[in-house]
């Protein structure tokens, strides 16, 4: 096997033109939650009235306190050269109603000076618009399942090409449709932990698409002759594998494939548009076995089908483990799992890390890049997220091996498939607040010291390695244990 592994990482370098960055996310690294001027997220909201959701009960207040000490984050990404660092926008900062009754001049000035200083180190800034983190006076609007949402969304993104278009060249409008809408699915898992599977969970994704596709429009419209930047949208998956070499299961992984980005990638990235075949009829034939005259999966006018249809100058994925599936009975009823009727599990010998859902098998990654270059037409991808999660430690040999375990898949799916992909981004720049399982497991290639009120960064080894990949552009030799 590791003749194999060697002979591709040997021989392969990254292209001169590929991108190498490291990503955050507002919520999980900004802290100042409530300062000059920030108005209240659904994250804040969540975190502070269910701090049982949180596996330590924590939440992201102070965080690695990114707001007041952006610059030593830049010190961080200059010392391992990326190309790029992808950081998302607290849109509560900006607009802490949620709409532009209120614009907050101090929020403006924060991501003026991140975007100034990364430039000045020749770091390009790439800006995820909306990771998670809604306003809640928008939430009380219902949030996501509410059309009205569109609009909401569409004012922001003006805001945002106007005030730093100017030096964005990188854009994703949403991080991870799905996990979004999940948080109108199932209470415990995501903000606000509305509970309505199968059902709120596709009328969110219904608006977070048409958002998505009016934000792309908009720039195409208004700002990209001027600024001449890229605009794509984050969109998750892990593999999925057949349990075994039957029929049945591959098709069972075919189909739980389009229930995870099928659902939110073939409205974009497909000649015919909408959501996949499988999808519109499993949820409509579920829908009328519970009872329903009308399917739960909502439909897209046919000005919506076009719309949607090529709104992304790129495929932004983002990509960590990989599932097995057969298929079988899952999820309640009604609910998306169910819909899909696919029961997953892992292989208990894939190395694990620090999350229960998070093994360590690089070559679903190669497959992934293929499975998306087929369906889509091998479009330009970038790899917005991969990492790995352990306990914290400063000799981070497990991040070092999964980050190069996983980009020599890249390289094969580079010269040996011919999959178009540009650029590579390790989730994550820092430590930092893991959602529901607060400060327990660690992404970062920088330890933060959260014990600490000045929150130091320290460079793990894996900074090391991954700033050794960017100057050489291949993949060091050598096992690290
Ligand atoms: C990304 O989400 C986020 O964008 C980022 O903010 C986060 O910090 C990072 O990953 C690390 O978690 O059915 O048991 O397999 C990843 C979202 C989390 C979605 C795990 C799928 C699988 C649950 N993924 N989840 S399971």
């Amino acid at each position: 096997m590791s003749v194999v592994k060697g002979v591709a990482d040997s021989f392969f370098a990254f292209p001169k033109d590929f991108l190498f960055g490291a990503s955050t996310a507002s919520y999980q690294i900004e802290g100042a939650w409530n300062v000059n001027g920030k108005g209240e997220s659904i994250w804040d909201r969540f975190t502070h009235t269910h701090p049982s959701w949180i596996k330590d009960s924590e939440n992201a207040d102070v965080a690695a306190d990114s707001y007041h000490l952006y610059k030593d984050d830049i010190q961080a990404l200059t010392d391992m050269k990326v190309d790029f660092y992808r950081f998302s926008i607290a849109w509560s900062r900006i607009l802490p109603k949620g709409d532009t009754s209120l614009i907050n001049k101090d929020g403006i000035n924060y991501y003026n000076n991140l975007i100034n200083e990364l430039l000045k180190h020749k770091i390009q800034p790439m800006v995820t618009m909306y990771h998670w983190d809604l306003p809640q006076p928008l939430q009380e609007l219902g949030g996501w399942p509410n059309p009205l949402l569109v609009d909401y969304f569409e004012d922001f993104a003006r805001l945002l090409y106007k005030n730093f278009g100017d030096r964005v060249k990188w854009w994703v409008t949403l991080n991870e449709g799905a996990e979004v809408a999940a948080g109108y699915s199932s209470p415990r898992h995501y903000a606000p932990g509305v509970e309505a599977p199968g059902v709120g969970d596709y009328l969110a994704a219904h608006t977070l698409l048409r958002a998505h596709a009016r934000a792309y429009w908009l720039y195409d419209s208004h700002f990209r002759r001027c600024q001449g930047g890229n605009v794509g949208i984050t969109l998750n998956s892990a593999w999925v594998e057949p349990l075994a070499d039957t029929e049945e299961d591959h098709t069972a992984s075919e189909r739980a494939l389009q229930f995870m980005l099928g659902w939110l990638a073939h409205p974009i990235f497909t000649e015919e548009g909408d959501y996949p075949l499988v999808m519109k009829e499993r949820v409509a034939h579920n829908s009328k076995a519970e009872g329903y005259s009308h399917s739960r999966l909502p439909t897209f006018t046919a000005d919506w089908i076009t719309a949607l249809r090529g709104s992304a100058d790129y495929f932004a994925l983002n990509h960590y483990s990989t599932l097995l599936a057969t298929p079988g009975d899952a999820g309640g009823v009604p609910s998306k799992d169910h819909d899909a009727g696919v029961v997953m599990s892992q292989d208990p010998s894939w190395p694990a890390s620090a999350s229960s859902w998070l093994k360590v098998v690089p070559w679903g990654m190669r497959k992934l890049l293929n499975w998306i270059a087929k369906e889509y037409g091998n479009p330009k991808l970038i790899i917005t997220e991969n990492g790995f999660s352990d306990q914290g430690q400063l000799d981070d040999v497990g991040r070092i091996n999964y980050h190069k375990s996983y980009l020599s898949e890249v390289l094969k799916a580079i010269y040996i498939d011919k999959c178009n992909i540009i650029g590579y981004t390790a989730w994550s720049l820092l430590d930092n607040f893991e959602w529901t399982r607060g400060y327990t497991e660690k992404f970062g290639l920088y330890h933060v010291d959260f014990s600490k009120p000045s929150r130091p960064r320290t460079a793990k080894s894996s900074s090391k390695v991954y700033a050794e990949i960017i100057r050489t552009r291949k993949i060091p030799q050598g096992d690290e244990q």
